[in-house]
Formats: structure tokens, sequence, C-alpha cells
């Protein structure tokens, strides 16, 4: 039998669709969904791998209930009913021992329960929610919030003529993006591509690739926009009719001259000078700028809005060919269509809550997103300041996840109750006093948006494997079990979705009936170009933004202000260590113990140029230590003349080289809180012989 479903190991956005063949309630196979929208048909190496990520050896069988120390992985199997007797007999207590607030509810890469989760930190009363997109797609958002008002942007690829891709390599990170981009150049689109690495993206594609030392975005963007303002290249009109703050934004852009621009970022400034002019001639211009390589920096969110700014100073904004506004239409997903799920969780938000952690650090964050800060949750365990934190309820969490984790790890530690639902046996789940087992997207239904109107609700492929069960099954049961007085929790997962999309026209019952194919929304319509306006104080595109004007906090500049990344005075240190871009073998920590996956690449690596590596003495293979002032890993040397000279990188998430236990702790973006996981400084050198 073959049924439909979805590969959910990537972002919620281009989750493929998959047809698995089922025989006796196992999954023999599965390939890519030829009719499906995302991916039509085709598996990155990561989704040909979902039927032996679902099947690994380390799933959670039954609820487990820790006997031994923590972290040493000693548990015994209890019933559901006594994990949730359990579960809500704790919470209660801390609840009335030292407030709703010190219970944190936390939710890892996952997105699909999310609002569920926040609605129920808000319902029993905490505004300690939060998730991994404290660190992962926010920033852009804020950055977005307090330029134009909008939340997301897309290229609009089918007309350009040319695309700037900042920080863009879809091979490693976006593979079912690939054939736009083929599309692309085949039209005859020009391609310049900003990247420290010399990535597939750049060899094939690229007219001109600049390569900046990673975190200093913001003053290669100034610089092109000065070239763009002292060739009078920009669009005038656009700017007098639809911009807030251009002169200020001027004056401050005229300091970064190609030459100084050249000194911070090490991009020639004869490049700086050719970039401006092949974006003056080429019209219109699409820029695609990550949310995480960018944004991954001490000074991420004001490097991206700098790196924005050229859109609206070609007129490339909101217009065929340029960037189009776009709407985050559930659970992280864009449709293109509204629902109510933003406020699902909000209007439930409890009023006399103290402040959210992380909020007080980062008061921006408090502004635009109002949800913890969760980088800055190992602090406020460790400080109980301004008050405790006492539990965490968390699904998927990963604290390796976290800049300078082994703060993250000791704080958990210290916590009177700590409850992770996962799939696998994760070194963070062992650190748990009760772990519970979640199932996967082919064991549940789920209701589900795609680009281009898109809707369905799925049909479990397989039943739940061993006692597991879905994450919103959890949620709801343990609402109940707590006595939460919310009438919308005490209901089920369906009601409140139905609650939450009641502003469309969606057909929940057609929905229900037909759970194997897409749904289109009825009197779904694309955004058209120009129709979105600017959400913001002035009613126009804030060069100057008079949302962070309003903080009244002189940290917090207005204009996108470029500081270099605070780790860079760090000068017996003389690498730059940019850790996270994407391989194509990982995700995260998830994938590392898929064996099949695995064995494209064994062993954790460090990325180095083969002239850095020479000056060192170091040859391929071997065994190096990376230091940064917050400790040292060891890992084998991986050399390239394609890495930029000057900078390593390594990817996150190994348990025998985590390169987040070495990103220095408090190392974040100050207006975002972000941590700086891409621009620390580190040196390098080669192991002793001994290994040490
Ligand atoms: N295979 C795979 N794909 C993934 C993921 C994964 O873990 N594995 N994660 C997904 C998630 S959650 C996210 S958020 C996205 C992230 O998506 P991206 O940020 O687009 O992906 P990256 O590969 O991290 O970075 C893109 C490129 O930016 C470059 N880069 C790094 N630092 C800088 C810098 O400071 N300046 C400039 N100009 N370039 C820089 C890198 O060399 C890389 O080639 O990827 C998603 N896709
Ligand atoms: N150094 C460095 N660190 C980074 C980054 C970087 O670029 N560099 N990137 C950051 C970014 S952009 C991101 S998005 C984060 C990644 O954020 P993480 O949360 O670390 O992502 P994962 O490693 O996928 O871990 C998620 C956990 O959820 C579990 N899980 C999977 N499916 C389910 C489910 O349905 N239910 C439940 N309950 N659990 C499930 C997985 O088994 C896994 O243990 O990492 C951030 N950390
Ligand atoms: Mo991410």
């Amino acid at each position: 039998m073959i049924k439909k479903s979805f590969c959910n190991i990537c972002a919620p956005g281009p989750h493929c669709g998959i047809l698995c063949e089922v025989e006796n309630g196992v999954i023999t196979k599965i390939a890519g969904d030829p009719e499906h929208p995302s991916g039509k048909g085709a598996l990155c190496l990561r989704g040909n791998a979902y039927r032996e990520y679902i099947y690994r050896e380390d799933r959670i069988k039954m609820p487990l209930l820790r006997t031994g120390e923590r972290g040493n992985g000693e548990f015994k199997e209890i019933s559901w009913d006594e994990a949730f007797g359990l579960a809500a007999e704790k919470l209660n207590e801390i609840k009335a021992n030292y407030g709703a607030e010190s219970v944190a509810f936390f939710s890892g890469y996952e997105k699909w329960y999310r609002p569920f989760l926040q609605r129920l930190s808000y319902s029993f009363g905490s505004p300690n929610y939060g998730t991994e997109s404290s660190t992962c797609f926010t920033s852009s958002i804020m950055s977005h919030m307090c330029s134009s008002g909008h939340e997301c942007f897309r290229p609009d690829l089918a007309h350009c003529s040319l695309f700037l891709g900042w920080c863009s390599n879809p091979f490693t990170g976006a593979p079912s993006a690939v054939g736009a981009m083929r599309a692309l150049k085949k039209r005859g689109a020009k391609f310049i591509i900003v990247d420290p690495k010399r990535t597939r993206m750049a060899k094939e594609f690229a007219n001109l690739h600049l390569r900046p030392i990673p975190g200093t975005d913001g003053a290669l963007a100034l610089s092109i926009g000065r070239e763009l303002i002292i060739n009078g290249w920009t669009d005038d009109r656009f700017i007098k009719y639809k911009v807030y703050g251009f002169e200020e934004y001027k004056a401050y852009a005229m300091d970064f001259t190609p030459e100084k621009a050249e000194e911070i970022t090490g991009v020639p400034a004869e490049d700086i000078k050719l970039c401006a002019k092949m974006l003056h001639e080429n019209g219109p211009v699409s820029i695609n700028q990550s949310s995480a390589a960018l944004a991954h920096h001490f000074n991420g969110m004001q490097n991206h809005r700098a790196v924005m700014a050229l859109s609206v100073l070609l007129g490339d904004y909101d217009k065929e060919g340029a960037i189009i506004p776009g709407i985050l239409t559930y659970a992280h997903s864009s449709g293109g269509f509204e629902t109510l799920e933003p406020k699902f969780g909000f209007e439930v938000y409890p009023k006399d809550a103290p402040l959210p952690v992380g909020c007080e650090r980062f008061p921006l964050w408090h502004k635009l997103v109002g949800e913890m800060q969760a980088t800055d949750l190992a602090r406020q365990i460790t400080e109980e300041k301004p008050y405790p934190i006492k539990a965490v309820w968390a699904h998927g969490m990963n604290y390796r996840m976290f800049g300078a984790d082994n703060h993250i790890k000791d704080a958990l530690k210290k916590l009177d109750f700590f409850v992770d639902t996962d799939l696998f046996m994760t070194d963070t789940a062992k650190m748990a006093d009760l772990v519970l087992p979640a199932c996967s997207s082919v064991e549940r239904s789920e209701f589900k948006v795609w680009p281009g109107g898109f809707c369905t609700y799925t049909e479990p492929v397989i039943e739940p494997l061993y006692e597991s069960r879905s994450d919103t099954d959890i949620i709801f049961e343990l609402a109940k079990r707590l006595d939460i007085k919310d009438e919308m929790l005490r209901k089920d997962y369906i009601s409140c979705v139905r609650y939450m999309v009641r502003n469309t026209k969606i057909n929940f019952d057609e929905l229900l009936k037909d759970r194997q194919n897409l749904h289109k929304v009825p009197g779904f319509a694309h955004v058209v170009p120009g129709s979105s306006g600017f959400n913001t104080p002035t009613g126009k595109y804030e060069l100057y933004s008079k949302t962070i004007e309003e903080l009244g906090d002189e940290r917090f500049k207005p204009l996108p202000t470029y500081e270099e990344p605070d780790d860079f005075r760090e000068n017996d240190y003389p690498f730059v260590l940019c850790s996270g871009p994407r391989i194509q073998n990982g995700h995260h920590s998830r994938l590392h113990d898929v064996p099949s996956l695995r064995a494209k690449r064994p062993k954790p690596l460090v990325e180095m140029n083969t002239g850095d590596a020479e000056a060192l003495g170091i040859e391929d293979g071997d065994m190096i230590t990376v230091e940064t002032k917050e400790g040292a890993i060891n890992l084998n040397a991986l050399l390239s003349e394609d890495i930029l000279a000057g900078c390593v990188f390594i990817y996150h998430g190994y348990r025998e080289a985590d390169v987040n236990s070495i990103i220095p702790y408090q190392y974040e973006d100050p207006y975002t809180g972000f941590p700086g996981y891409r621009s620390a400084k580190c040196r390098v050198f080669k192991c002793f012989p001994d290994g040490k």
C-alpha cells in the first residue's frame, strides 16, 4: 500500500511530499511525491534517509523516570498515566511555591506543535515560553519589522535580472531551491554571491563573488550603498515618497569608502565598486539574504538591515522581479494567506506576569517578539535573577544548539524538575527527570500549509512506534492533568486548528475527508507586488527605525549601524571561527546518529585554508585543536583552497567535538540575543601526538 505524507527533517517551509510504501504496518520504502509542489518528486540526501531516521535504534519506547544521577542515563519505564500524574503534581507544586513563571516551556527545532505549547505555557500562567527560534529566523523578522513592518520577503525569481545571494548556498542548505536557480541562470540573469567560502553556488553561478570576513557584512553593504548614492544610481522617486531617514543613512554611509570597507571586510575596493555598478546596470535586483548566516553574529541584525537597505536604494522593493513581502501563515510556514495562529497564544498571555527570560537584556526582542529569549535561560536558571526558574518542560530540546552550551548544560542540572519529550534518547534527554517518547510526522496527523495557498490535514502512515505519542496529544493531556482553566485546551487539536483558521475559507470537513491530497484554500490569491505598504510608525520604509528609536536606549541605533564583532578585539586569537554553515548530510544534531548519513562524513571536521594550514605545519586529516577564550575542542582538519584565509569553519551538534562549547558565553547580538556562532576569534594548532 502507498500512502502520502511529508518529510519533516528540515525547516517546515520546504518540507517535501513523500510516498511511503507500507507492508504490515511497517514503512518499507520512501520516495518523493511527483505531484507535491515541494520537491516535485525529488528528495535530498536527508529526505532519502527519512525511513532510516524514523527507525533509528535509539527511539524512546516508553515514558522513562530517572533513577540514577542526572545525565548518566539510568531510567525505569513507567506508564503514561504515572508520567502525567507525576508531571502535573511537580509542576503545580513548583507553581505554588515559586510562581508560575518559575516553569519554562521550551521547544527545540520542531514547529508544528508550538502554538499549543505556547498556549499551555500562558494558560498555566508562565510568560516563559521560548523556542529554538531564539537562534533562528527571528532575527531577520526583527530586522524587517523595524524597517518595513513586514515579517518576511520572498525574492521574485521568475522576473529578476540579477540575483544577489547574500550568504546563499542552496546546494547544502536548501536543495529544493537549486532548480529555481538553474532556471534563473538559463534565463540569462546575473548572479552576485557574497560568501567567504568558495561554495558550489559561487563556483557554478557567480558572475561576481565577494568574500567578506564573516561578521563584516554590514560594512560591505554600507559601502555598496555609498557607491549607489555617489554615482546617482539610486531610485530617487522611490526614496522621496517611500523611505524615511534617507539623509541620515546617506550621511552615515559616506564614511564607508570602498577603501575603508576593504580594510574591514577584506573585499577588494574594486570589487565593491563593480558590485554597485552591476546592481545599477542589471535591475530588477532580487536580494536573498540568509536569516542564519547573516544573523549569527554579535552585529547580525544591523548587518541584515544594511543589506536590506540596498533593495530600497535601488527601488527594487515590493515590485515584480525584486523582493515581495510575505506572510507567515501557520507554524512558521508561509502559505501566502493569513490565519489567526499568532493570536492563539498571546490571547491568553498572563498579563500580570513578570518579564519573560531574556527580555530585560534584550528589550528590542521583547518589544517585537514577546516570547522568552531562550539564549538567556542558562543565566537566569543559574543566577535566579530577577526570579528563579525551577522547572523546564521541553519538547525536542538539544542543549548543544546554544552558544557556550556548557552553561545551559550545568544550568539544567540545577533544576528541580526537567522533562524532555523527544523521539530519541539524546544527551539532553538523558539529563531529564522524566523523558517522554514522541512520534514522527508519519505516525500522526497534522494541519499543514504550503506556499501557493495549499493546506492539508495529514493521515498517519503507520501507528506510533512503541508507546510513543504525538506532541500535541501530550500537551493536551498535560493541560487536563494540570487542571488548567482554558476552554480551548480542554478541547482537542482539531477544534483548536479550526479556531485558528476561522478567518479563512478553508473547509475543514473536506480536509478531514480527503487527507491524501493538498487542498487549495478557496479564494486564495497571490500577494500583488506593490500592494503591501509599510507597517511602520512613519508608514514608510524606515532606514532610520522609529521602532528602535522609541526604545529610548542609546545602545540601540536607529540606522543600520556597523559595529565590529566584539570578539574581534581578542588579538591573541588570530582566526575567525565560523560555525554552522550547512553540510548536506547533517541537520543540526538530529542526523549525526543516522548511520548512512554519518558515513558520508564520519568525523567532525574543521575546514581551513590550505595556505594557513601549511604555515602552521598542518596536513589534511591531522587532528588539530581549535581554541577560543571559552574553551578548546579537537577535530580533524579538512584543507581547501576554497576557505577564506584567516577563517575556520566547523559544523555543530557533534557529541565528540561540540563547537558550541567554545562559543564565548553571552557573546550575543544585543538587539536580538542571537549568539555570535559565526564570528568568534580562535587559535588553531596541531594536537600533540597523544591527541591532547
Ligand atoms: N543540510 C542542511 N540544510 C539546512 C540546515 C541544516 O542543518 N542542514 N539547517 C536549516 C536551518 S535551521 C537554517 S536556519 C538554514 C540556514 O540557511 P543559510 O544561512 O542559508 O545556510 P548556511 O549554509 O548556514 O549559510 C549559507 C552560506 O553563508 C556563508 N556564510 C557564513 N557566515 C557568513 C557571513 O558572516 N557572511 C557571509 N556573507 N556569508 C556567510 C556560508 O559559508 C554558507 O555558504 O539552513 C537550513 N537548511
Ligand atoms: N554553532 C551553531 N549553532 C547553531 C546554529 C549554527 O548555525 N551554528 N544554528 C542554529 C539554528 S539556525 C537552529 S535552527 C538550531 C537548531 O536547533 P535544535 O533544536 O538543536 O535542532 P535539532 O538538532 O534538530 O534538535 C531538535 C531535537 O528535536 C527532536 N525532534 C525531532 N522531531 C521531533 C518531534 O516531532 N517532537 C519532539 N518532541 N522532538 C522532536 C530531535 O530528535 C532533536 O533531538 O541550532 C542553532 N545552533
Ligand atoms: Mo535555523
